[in-house]
């Protein structure tokens, strides 16, 4: 269990960056541990990257498929070659994946096998406050369990669910504790994308290995975790064949923000962001994903000549003296030959949901101590409290949030449970089109940005968060509670000032 106190005897660095602008705070030195493996010694390329194994259900009964899952240690070989012990689901590194349809009920069963508490959170899910996974809703170690009900009345999404233990959390993910969970729909599978085993979900995540090839946790770590895996393999290969392939990004690292391109430079799709499918394709030759978020990409590799390689590579969070082969690059490519390829990518993949009208405009600022001093966090000037509400809000009501970073050298990502959201503005300038045009769970502030932000709280009533998806920072306290309630009235929300708020 990391509490505060220990924080602040480790002294690590507060680091984060974006976009290689190198921006680091000043480090506090780090106390002396086991000689890190050097991350220019592990061979690149020589792993196949394996698909997550689909998890089967036990049992289906009507409208309702039931899952069992065991949290428990195990040994995975991400490096080439040798063991390293991580916390998974049923022994899996990724974990495995759930696959779900609107409409039908998930019904998953955790049982919590490690000496440490558990709370499993569905990211993007719209679910019951029981079923949410919250800080403070644990599974207690030794064999504790807890039955987790998702309804899926929601449309498709690439959803994950990973463990958010309230100062657990960032380790608990960092030494596995994460799976994906692809939610479909009818929308979805009318349209005529790449499916089957062209349809690809990755996983992506760094790590700090030591020269025996166990991880290095330490609190705020960002620059020293150097080695990248997709789908728990250190910088594999994968072979396609010269056609179409989608691609399902997700970015399960607790701090790595990543900016992916191919390494010739050359233009791709992306279909589909944290829920779901975005209005119509954009053609781009790079896509940002900070820690929390999803992207869905289709690449065509047609244009390539038998045996060509080419790398999935990272412009993104490089840090001065970075090794730029290491965390420049994520995956390589090998192209086969030629496979039938019936897929399109339609001009329109979806129409998203009405926006609704705003009746509740709130502030939010995301801040943190930058001196290196202290390691907490705040929003709204206050670090997170489990038993405190920080705001309270009407069921069904459709508010504006408009969310600072105050800070001047570390991003943000602020993520909501419960909703997924639009992006109406980002430092003033409105959200029309883009890869933050779809539905959203998770948005990056780089330093000093500000984005407005529009949600509609209904469905479920109770209890959730909203914090910092890096999750080194929600564990130092930048996260706080909303309450969703059909009593909730204008006289307990502070922050609840729009004149045209009407009953
Ligand atoms: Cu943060």
């Amino acid at each position: 269990m990391i509490h505060r106190r220990d924080v602040l005897k480790t002294g690590a660095a507060l680091t984060g960056a974006l976009g290689g602008a190198g921006l680091l705070v000043p480090a506090v030195a780090a106390p002396a541990q086991a000689a890190d493996l050097d991350p220019t010694t592990v061979p690149q390329f020589q792993q196949a990257m394996p698909l997550p194994e689909v998890l089967e259900p036990v049992g289906d009964r009507g409208m309702t498929s039931y899952y069992d899952m065991s949290i428990e240690e195990a040994d995975a070989e991400i490096l080439p070659g040798r063991l390293t012990r991580v916390r998974t689901f049923n022994g899996r590194f990724p974990g495995p994946v759930i696959k779900a349809v609107s409409g039908r009920r998930v019904v998953v069963r955790q049982t919590n096998q490690l000496s440490v508490p558990t709370s499993i959170h569905l990211h993007g899910g719209h679910v019951p406050q029981n079923s949410d996974g919250s800080p403070m809703d644990l599974i207690a170690p030794g064999g504790g369990s807890k039955t987790y009900t998702y309804p899926n009345h929601q449309p498709h999404a690439n959803l994950w669910f990973h463990d958010h233990a309230h100062e657990q959390e960032s380790e608990n993910v960092y030494r596995g504790l994460t799976g994906l969970y692809l939610l479909t729909d009818d929308v979805e599978q009318n349209l005529n994308l790449p499916s089957g085993r062209y349809d690809v979900p990755i996983a992506l995540r760094d790590a700090r290995f030591d020269e025996s090839g166990q991880l290095v946790y330490t609190m705020g770590d960002f620059k020293n975790r150097q080695v990248l895996l997709a789908n728990g393999r250190a910088w594999p290969y994968f072979n396609v064949a010269a056609r179409k392939y989608r691609f399902r990004l997700f970015n399960t690292s607790n701090m790595r923000f990543y900016a992916l391109q191919l390494s010739d430079g050359s233009a791709f799709q992306q279909i589909g962001s944290d829920g779901g499918l975005l209005a119509e394709p954009l053609d781009v030759t790079s896509v940002f994903l900070a820690p929390g978020e999803r992207a869905d990409i289709v690449v065509d590799f047609s244009r390539y000549t038998v045996g060509s390689t080419l790398i999935l590579g990272n412009a993104g969070g490089l840090l001065p003296g970075d090794p730029a082969d290491q965390v420049g690059r994520v995956l390589q490519f090998r192209v086969g030959g030629p496979a039938e390829d019936t897929s399109s990518v339609p001009a329109t993949l979806r129409t998203l949901p009405a926006l609704g009208t705003a009746t509740v405009r709130r502030s939010f600022v995301l801040s943190m101590d930058e001196t290196g001093k202290t390691m907490d966090a705040f929003i709204n000037g206050k670090s997170y409290a489990m038993n405190r509400i920080d705001t309270e809000i009407e069921y069904g009501a459709t508010e504006t949030w408009t969310v600072r970073n105050a800070n001047v050298y570390t991003p943000h990502n602020f993520h909501i449970h419960l909703v997924q959201f639009r992006v109406l503005e980002r430092d003033g300038k409105p959200v029309t089109s883009g890869p933050e045009s779809g539905l959203k769970d998770t948005v990056t502030l780089k330093p000093g940005e500000t984005v407005r932000l529009q949600a509609t709280f209904t469905g479920y009533e109770g209890t959730y968060v909203y914090h910092c998806h890096m999750l080194d920072h929600s564990a130092m306290g930048m996260m706080a509670s909303f309450r969703v309630s059909k009593t909730a009235t204008t006289a307990q929300s502070e922050t609840r000032r729009h004149p045209s708020h009407r009953r």
